[in-house]
């Protein structure tokens, strides 16, 4: 395939579908400038298994002669996160934007690999979220790890994806056979300010039930938390069954929103 493709085609292709997608009249828009990285699928992406679920799948499982994984990050709005700060349940508008963004990530998905498609390349991807096993609480394709082997973003303590624009907001990925050039927009070790050896913790203390530990995250008390809240808050109501939404340990802290 003769057909070059570089990061700043897609870094362009995304900017402008935003664009367009932020002012239409049917949309409330959430967000803020998407970001975006591209990295080969070469052996890096082996850490995986050892890093997330033991069953992890290669770029290569999801799609035979993949060359390059091609990450997302689709940042919210400051004001959204401002709305979700107080108290210990979430807003109606972060459940809004929840399902807002999850319809958006899979919108922008379908924009990238159609332009590879028509450029001759192959393309696959997964869904936003709810891909994960019940019991493990772990996915087989986790777009936050493959935006940190991808230079997208680093962990903190809160066990989210912290990107340039901050933790608030949320991820897309798709391998393709297109060989795109590795296009990181972090190299530094850490962007958690405590990893970082300064005061912080923050996220600990947001955390209504205590979930976020300096030593990790517990899954399960999140989980048991986000079903909570989806059954029997009232700001939820008519919502889809799927919307399992917190999210304060991503809003009014220093990493919530950079850049
Ligand atoms: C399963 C899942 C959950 C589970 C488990 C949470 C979790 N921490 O993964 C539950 C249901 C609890 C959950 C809750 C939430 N989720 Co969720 N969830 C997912 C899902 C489907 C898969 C994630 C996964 O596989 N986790 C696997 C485990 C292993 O991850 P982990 O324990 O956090 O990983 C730790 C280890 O890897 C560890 N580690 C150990 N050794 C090593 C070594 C190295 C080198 C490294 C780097 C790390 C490392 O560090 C990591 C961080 O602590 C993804 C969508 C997807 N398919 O990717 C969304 C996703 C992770 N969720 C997301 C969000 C936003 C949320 C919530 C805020 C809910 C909300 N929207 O209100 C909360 C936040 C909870 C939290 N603080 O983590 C976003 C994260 C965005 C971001 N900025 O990172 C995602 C990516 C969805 C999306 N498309 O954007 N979620
Ligand atoms: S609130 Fe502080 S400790 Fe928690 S993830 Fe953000 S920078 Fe790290
Ligand atoms: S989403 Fe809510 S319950 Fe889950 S870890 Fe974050 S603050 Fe705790």
């Amino acid at each position: 395939m003769d057909v070059e493709i570089t990061p700043r085609n897609l870094r362009d292709l995304v900017t402008a579908f935003m664009r367009e997608y932020q002012v239409r009249p049917d949309i409330r828009n959430w967000w803020r400038a998407p970001l975006l990285v591209t990295a080969r699928a070469d052996e890096r992406f082996d850490v995986l298994p050892a890093i997330a679920a033991e069953n992890h799948l290669s770029p290569s499982d999801l799609l035979p002669g993949a060359e390059t994984v091609i990450v997302f990050f689709l940042s919210f709005q400051q004001s959204l996160g401002r709305e979700n700060d107080g108290g210990k349940f979430p807003c109606r508008n972060w459940a809004l934007a929840y399902e807002a963004t999850n319809e958006l990530i899979g919108l922008m998905a379908e924009q990238i690999a159609a332009y590879l498609v028509e450029r001759g390349f192959k393309v696959a991807q997964t869904p936003a979220t709810h891909n994960f096993d019940p019991e493990k609480l772990a996915a087989r394709w986790s777009h936050k790890h493959l935006a940190f082997v991808s230079g997208l973003g680093r962990f903190g303590i809160n066990a989210q994806m912290i990107t340039p624009a901050g933790c608030a907001g949320r991820l897309g990925s798709l391998v393709t056979n297109a060989v795109i050039a590795d296009s990181p927009l972090v190299e530094e070790d850490e962007l958690c300010l405590y990893k970082r050896g300064e005061a912080c913790l923050k996220c600990v203390d947001r955390c209504p039930v205590q979930a976020v530990e300096e030593s990790g995250i517990n899954r399960q008390r999140c989980w048991d938390r986000l079903k909570f809240n989806r059954i029997h808050l009232d700001a939820l109501a008519g919502m889809q069954d799927s919307t399992h939404v917190c999210g304060k340990c991503v809003v009014d802290l220093p990493c919530s929103f950079t850049g």
